[in-house]
């Protein structure tokens, strides 16, 4: 790790954190160096929580431009360490960030898969909060499993592996955890630069030499208009390239769980599934797509479609699997329980499982994700604060698709629980969450409805939706 740190902002102006606060209030665009010395100042502890709170507001009211919120990035980079890598890796250092969903596995085949086409993949992941589940709270259903790694353990597994899975550290973007905790608690989490500065200041501390974000939009995701998937995607795409990285977004509908399985370990095993060239086929095409876009963007295929048969070919040889099985051990994992992970021995399983059963005869033509993570949450498999303790084997298996002709009394999906018990009134609302219909259901070939591009050099930045892609 090596430290970065900003240009010091005290010799350069006189700078007044209540000036730069009435400024933005008033809709002005703050200079590179008012937003330097906010976050120096703040890393200092020299602003006061009133008045990051005031301009965090004054943010999310106000906005801020392409120039404004790259520089912010850049500037809460500063705040901490940035990982550096061997020079022999430049091209091969990816990763994908998604804005979170329910049943969002994707990465869990996507790291192994691109290691075992020779990419190396630092991967600073997340856990679940609210509805959308986290996936480092997946793999810690795992015995053994830590996610916890320093620089040094993850040079050396990326050495090994070539990818890992792990939380982040306290010293990488410092700034990025004050921020948050403040937008927590002043209704400013949901503002577009601030979001974009957040997300991206922690991929640019990776070092990468290509990004692809994953923008989810729908009932169950962040943005719930594909229209506010597209302006974050927009502005994350820009200032990664702006900071030198190429970077891409796919824009996917989040309405219906991804794949078939809801919940931590569940989902592990739906993912093995994926590793093994069988499973899901929604799951799948997000894996060798989003991989494909990625060893495309970074130049280790000549197209995108290319770069998705080769992300195909390594889950379909056993590669991928391979090298899901060196991280899992290379992170904790006792080595016969990383070889044989997909027995059902290797997970707890909760103590009850019940099916609930289709209400009448039909066509499926929804799932609703959110109803069902929701009620999973509150049975014990995600949080509604930060400090609850989940229960890694609560979750839901769907046993139906989209477009599927169902009887009535057929079973649609199977709960996994154990205390507190299942409520009737949640099998109720759990029962509204399939939707029925009388007349054929058409389901959509991909969750991929839009990919947004970036051309442009460092300075200028023309993002690029690129048509033909909305299905
Ligand atoms: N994830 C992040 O890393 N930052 C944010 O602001 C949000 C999600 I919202």
């Amino acid at each position: 790790m090596e430290s970065v740190t900003a240009a010091g902002c005290e010799d350069v102006f006189q700078f007044r954190i209540s000036d730069v606060i009435a400024k933005k209030r008033d809709g002005l665009a703050l200079s590179s160096q008012e937003i330097r010395c906010v976050v120096k100042s703040t890393m200092t502890g020299q602003v006061q929580d009133s008045q990051l709170g005031a301009l965090l507001m004054a943010i999310r009211l106000r906005g801020m431009n392409p120039e404004e919120t790259m520089t912010l990035t850049k500037e809460m980079v500063a705040s901490g360490s940035v990982l550096t890598w061997p020079d022999e890796w430049s091209g091969w250092l990816v990763d994908k960030h998604s804005t979170g969903g329910v049943g969002d596995k994707i990465s869990l085949p996507l790291a192994p898969a691109l290691a075992a086409c020779g990419c190396k993949v630092p991967m600073i992941s997340g856990r679940g909060l609210g509805h959308t589940g986290g996936t480092l709270d997946k793999l810690e259903s795992v015995p053994g499993f830590s996610s916890q790694q320093s620089p040094e353990q993850m040079l050396e597994i990326l050495r090994s592996v070539g990818c890992c899975i792990v939380g982040q550290s306290a010293d990488l973007v410092p700034a990025d955890k004050i921020f948050y905790e403040m937008r927590d608690v002043t209704a400013t989490v949901d503002s577009l630069p601030l979001i974009t500065a957040s997300v991206m200041s922690k991929k640019v501390a990776e070092s990468l030499s290509a990004l692809i974000l994953d923008v989810k939009f729908g009932e169950a995701a962040q943005s719930s208009t594909i229209g506010d998937a597209k302006s974050l995607a927009n502005s994350l795409v820009s200032v990664g390239v702006s900071l030198g990285i190429p970077t891409m977004a796919v824009i996917t509908n989040m309405d219906s769980p991804i794949g078939r399985c809801v919940g931590n370990s569940l989902e592990v095993i739906e993912a093995l599934e994926c590793l093994e060239g069988t499973g899901h086929d929604d799951l799948r095409e997000l894996v060798t797509r989003t991989g494909g876009y990625l060893l495309w963007l970074c130049g280790q295929a000549d197209s995108e479609t290319k770069g998705t048969e080769k992300i195909a070919k390594v889950l379909g040889d056993g590669s991928a699997l391979e090298c899901f099985r060196k991280m899992m051990e290379a992170q904790g994992v006792q080595p016969d329980i990383a070889r044989s992970l997909s027995s059902s021995s290797t997970f707890r399983t909760a103590s009850h499982i019940e099916e609930l059963l289709v209400q009448r005869t039909g066509t499926v033509e929804f799932i609703k994700a959110r109803p069902i993570a929701e009620i999973l949450n509150t049975l014990g498999a995600g949080r509604s604060k930060a400090t609850d303790v989940i229960n890694h084997s609560i979750g839901a298996e769907i046993l139906v698709r989209i477009g599927q002709h169902v009887e009535q009394g057929s079973p649609w999906i199977r709960i996994h629980y154990e205390n507190p018990l299942l409520q009737d009134k949640q099998r109720q609302i759990l029962q509204n969450a399939l939707w029925i219909s009388d007349r054929p259901v058409f389901k959509p070939p991909s969750l991929i409805r839009d990919v947004i591009h970036s051309q442009g050099t460092k300075e200028e930045i023309v993002p690029l939706r690129r048509e033909g892609e909305i299905n």
